[in-house]
């Protein structure tokens, strides 16, 4: 369970030594690294592995697809060491069922799209978030994607999913201040270029940690 967890450090680096260097020395700073697209097909799938031995892992794949397709996206990265997946919702029910299913196979964490943080997100996620964080409650992931660009979202979205955890991408880069992000009701920022592009990784972490303790 990832409630009470509080700092997921964002891979978007394109050099499977730099990731690793940068989890292995924020290791104890951090709860989850997350890894998407730009290292995967860097660096190539066995990256999550090697990582996982440092930090669990989230895979970022922002599944969103047919059912079929996404179980198999879901195996693939759970099989090769991911922890959790993240998934959008505005596929549907049966497609977001179908990632919770596959990470209950492997004893992985699911979390849902529900809106953005970046603004184009506002035109056409925000007027249905409400529905899509309902539906995912209904899919039973094990926790939501909320912009911590507009901490007011998260607030609603905290509303509609009671317990489960509430992970909140925007911090710093994008323009989210932690703080707010967490007295909104997110329970782990995730956070990437303000601290990977720092030139020091390691007090840039700290500084966001003392920020929302
Ligand atoms: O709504 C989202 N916003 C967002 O930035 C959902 C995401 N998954 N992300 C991801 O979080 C984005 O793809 C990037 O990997 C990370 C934020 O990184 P940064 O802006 O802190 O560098």
């Amino acid at each position: 369970m990832i409630r009470n967890s509080r700092l997921i450090l964002v891979l978007d680096v394109l050099s499977r030594d730099r990731a690793l260097d940068l989890a292995s020395s924020l290791r104890d700073k951090i709860d989850y690294v997350k890894v998407g697209y730009p290292l995967i097909l860097a660096a190539g799938l066995d990256v999550v592995g090697e990582l996982s031995r440092i930090a669990p892992v989230i895979a970022d794949l922002k599944i969103a697809d047919i059912p079929n397709t996404n179980t198999l996206i879901s195996e693939q990265v759970l099989e090769a060491g991911a922890s959790g997946i993240i998934a959008h919702a505005f596929v549907g029910k049966d497609s977001l069922s179908a990632c919770v299913d596959a990470a209950r196979e492997h004893g992985g964490l699911v979390f849902a799209m529900t809106e953005m943080s970046h603004p184009g997100a506002e035109e056409l996620m925000a007027p249905v978030a409400e529905r899509l964080a309902r539906m995912a409650t209904e899919c039973g992931v094990d926790g939501v994607v909320a912009p911590a660009t507009r901490p007011e979202r998260i607030r609603l979205v905290r509303s509609i999913v009671g317990d489960l955890a509430i992970i909140s991408p925007g911090v710093g880069a994008q323009g989210g201040s932690a703080r707010a992000a967490i007295e909104a009701g997110a329970d782990s920022l995730i956070v990437g270029r303000s601290i990977t592009e720092s030139p020091n990784p390691a007090a840039s972490a700290d500084a966001i940690l003392r920020e929302i303790r």
